[in-house]
């Protein structure tokens, strides 16, 4: 056994031994269910409510479904219970939007009704056929509670809203074969079209192997299981919510999901059940084979590449072919308590829409909030060569710090006081545990002090720690929540990734944004993104400080720092 795989293994026994923070999905919470806030609360958590990402007014949501562009309308479903604030009663959310930012809320499109999904309408994908006919792949939970695959349309093609959907009688396109878990068995992808065939993945796992398995299909009706999975892997369990699509080598554009050829290799994403992370590959799609195959620079397991080293899950891209990019949703849950989002009564939000392409090295993908974002930048506020020597801290003033977008790039004039770096330091977490804000590096600790109280007995540190290992610098990136609120009871880690960017200008840049319980952060441009739930109870609304730092002997200099006041969208989904 090479050491990754005992790395997996140790790690998939202390999942499976210890809770370790991370929950597996479906729990039922009976005496939650179909409680309105009414009952529970008079008193509404508004506190904690995001001012500019996407949540609904009350209830609980999980994944994104189905994004998709159609007639100039971007389209965002999503799991929602109509009912109460934890998961439960799942049906399809549907909200509309024109740039992305502002979103309108319209009915759900599609909801438990038939035999097919009576017990559930769980994720899935949206294909767009030839003609310009979305077709909705998703998991329905039937009679005998049997995970199937399901399709619907739209009831008419000339609404760009899309209001109505139909689930013909001719459901499930796809069962569990024999041998299959027929719980273990779901969210379809966007299909892509490849010499005559449709060809889509569904999530299983055949014990603690984690699968993507393929079918073929000439009218998207009659769907054949290829005999061998498009990829899988051992010690993964539960893959959730697979996506895979194509990246182009040569620009920074999107890709339609049907692209295949020399200029493109193929990006693999599964959403680990176990450990609630989604974790991707970057590697080749054989056509013929029906086989895709990791480069060797991607570590295909769970210490492989994350889209995000901090709360956020169940992710789905989609092509946008009017600006040709491909964007990215996440989910981000709660880190509070079942009871706490109750008493608030409501839980999740979908992180800010990401544009992603093929870093240059060919090695990742890199991330950046869509443009579209920007309009809600308001009032600016600009620092630019400020030193920061060992113990500096300076506040960023003018802002409201609770709902901002800020931009820095760190300048910093000499690596030799690097720390040393232990190759046995593999899991970021623990490391960003170990050192976190406070403890004096070399170079480094350095970065942003978001949703501070005045005196800081509350905030959360977002920051850059550099290290030299051998023949090169290493840079961890850390978004540290332990100190984040006095409040008991909430998880609280200390998510970290390491950051794969060359030192040799000297500069590294950091974005967060910060929205009263959420810190959602970008390093060096988009390579280690990391988001944290934060549930701060001095540092909130007026209350909330922004402050920049250095604890490394070496000094820093803040070369440009851009922070904006954010404000809300004029429609947000209610
Ligand atoms: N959530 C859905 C499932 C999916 C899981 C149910 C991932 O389809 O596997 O709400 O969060």
């Amino acid at each position: 056994m090479v050491v990754g795989e005992f790395f997996s293994v140790f790690v998939l026994c202390c999942i499976l031994l210890f809770n370790i923070g991370a929950e597996g999905s479906h729990k039922v919470y009976p005496h939650f269910q179909s409680l309105k806030l009414a009952e529970t609360s008079a008193n509404v958590k508004e506190v904690h409510r995001t001012g500019f990402h996407f949540q609904p007014p009350e209830n609980w949501i999980n994944d994104p479904n189905g994004p998709m562009i159609y007639k100039g309308l971007y389209h965002l479903f999503y799991q929602y219970n109509p009912k109460g604030a934890v998961w439960g009663n799942i049906v399809w959310a549907h909200s509309v939007s024109k740039d992305l930012i502002n979103w309108e809320a319209i009915e759900p499109a599609i909801w438990p009704s038939k035999p097919f999904d009576i017990n559930g309408c769980w994720s899935g994908s949206v294909t767009i056929l030839p003609g310009n006919r979305p077709v909705i792949l998703y998991t329905g939970l039937d009679p005998q509670k049997r995970q199937v695959q399901n399709y619907a349309i739209p009831k008419n093609l000339s609404d760009p809203y899309l209001r109505e959907w139909i689930k013909p009688d001719n459901n499930p396109l796809v069962v569990p074969g024999k041998g299959m878990n027929a719980t273990a068995f779901r969210d379809p992808t966007t299909a892509w079209w490849v010499d005559g065939h449709w060809k889509m993945l569904v999530g299983t796992k055949r014990k603690h192997r984690g699968m993507a398995v393929l079918y073929r299909s000439r009218d998207f009706m009659k769907w054949t299981k290829a005999q061998h999975p498009l990829h899988s892997k051992e010690h993964t369990g539960m893959w959730e919510c697979p996506d895979f699509f194509p990246v182009s080598l040569h620009s920074d554009n999107g890709l339609d999901t049907s692209v295949i050829g020399e200029n493109v290799k193929h990006v693999l994403k599964v959403s680990l059940d176990l450990t609630r992370y989604d974790y991707y590959t970057v590697g080749t799609y054989d056509k013929n084979k029906d086989r895709y195959i990791p480069d060797n620079t991607s570590v295909d397991g769970w210490g492989g590449l994350r889209y995000d080293y901090g709360n956020f899950y169940a992710s789905k891209s989609f092509f946008d072919d009017v600006k040709n990019r491909r964007i990215l949703w996440g989910w981000a849950n709660e880190s509070d308590t079942a009871a706490h989002d109750v008493e608030k009564g409501w839980a999740g939000i979908q992180l800010i829409p990401r544009t992603v392409w093929l870093d240059s090295s060919r090695k990742q993908l890199v991330q950046w909030p869509v443009k579209e974002l920007e309009t809600l930048r308001w009032n600016n506020v600009q620092l630019s060569n400020q030193k920061l020597t060992k113990g500096n801290k300076v506040e960023i003033k003018g802002i409201t710090a609770g709902q901002a977008d800020v931009e820095v790039t760190f300048k910093i004039p000499s690596l030799e006081k690097a720390e040393p770096f232990d190759p046995s330091w593999v899991n970021a977490q623990e490391l960003c545990a170990q050192k976190g804000s406070h403890v004096q590096g070399g170079v480094g600790p350095f970065g942003l002090l978001t949703l501070a109280s005045k005196n800081l007995e509350e905030y959360t540190p977002v920051f850059f720690r550099v290290f030299k290992s051998k023949d090169k610098h290493v840079v961890l990136m850390c978004s540290d929540a332990r100190s984040s609120s006095l409040k008991q009871g909430l998880y609280k880690p200390s998510f970290a990734g390491f950051v794969d960017v060359d030192l040799a200008d000297g500069k590294l840049s950091l974005r967060s944004l910060i929205d009263h319980s959420v810190v959602e952060s970008f390093g060096a441009g988009g390579k280690t993104c990391i988001s944290s739930r934060v549930y701060p109870i001095l540092a909130v609304m007026k209350d909330a400080h922004l402050f920049a730092f250095n604890n490394g002997s070496e000094s820093v200099t803040i070369e440009k720092l851009n922070a904006w006041n954010m404000v809300k969208p004029k429609q947000m989904n209610n």
